[in-house]
């Protein structure tokens, strides 16, 4: 299959439940490559992208379709990494490649009690990893052969992750010419 013409490279999608380093893992592709990271949360915060709070988490709710609107110039040209703990709101059409990051229960259990995370909302991010909810939802979102799962419990794994995606990330760019 042709890969769509970007004219600043790839986008590229990490994506996972809470806590499994996806922005860890972003930030650092960001500066090992010529991507940019984009931030959902951050983007959203700043354009107040929100339609109301979630009483059960206690935080803002997305509007999906003014972040979307917000990122579709950008998204077009490509070179982008974008990080967020769900996916089955973008359009499809964005992403040339989709990794998920998926965690050991008892290492992602640590790192969200150390966020802060407890009771139900701790309960729920755990089990969302145990059912692997954001993994299955990538693949019914995107087509199966662009949908990589990664593990992501120790130093190690980010080390071979950056290595990974970097060299597919230029294989991308070896594809089209560039
Ligand atoms: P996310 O963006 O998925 O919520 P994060 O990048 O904030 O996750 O990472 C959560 C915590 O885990 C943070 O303290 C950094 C740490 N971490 C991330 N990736 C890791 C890895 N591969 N090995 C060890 N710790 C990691």
């Amino acid at each position: 299959m042709a890969l769509a013409k970007r004219p600043h490279g790839p986008n590229i999608l990490i994506t996972g439940t809470p806590g499994t380093g996806k922005s860890t893992l972003a930030a650092e592709l960001a500066q090992k490559t010529n991507l940019k990271y984009v931030n959902i949360g951050e983007i959203a915060k700043d354009g107040q992208l929100f339609e109301g709070w979630d009483e059960q988490y206690q935080c803002p709710i997305l509007d999906e379709d003014r972040v979307i609107d917000e990122l579709e110039e950008v998204m077009s040209a490509g070179g982008n990494i974008v990080d967020y703990h769900g996916c089955e709101f973008f359009p499809e059409r964005w992403f040339d490649i989709v990794f998920v990051l998926r965690t050991d229960n008892s290492v992602l259990y640590e790192r969200l009690e150390n966020r802060g995370y407890s009771g139900k909302k701790l309960e729920d991010n755990i089990q969302c990893e145990i059912f692997q909810t954001i993994l299955d939802e990538a693949r019914d979102s995107y087509k199966v052969d662009i949908v990589h799962e990664l593990p992501s419990n120790n130093p190690e794994d980010l080390e071979d992750n950056l290595e990974k995606i970097s060299a597919w990330i230029q294989q991308y760019v070896t594809n089209q010419g560039g």
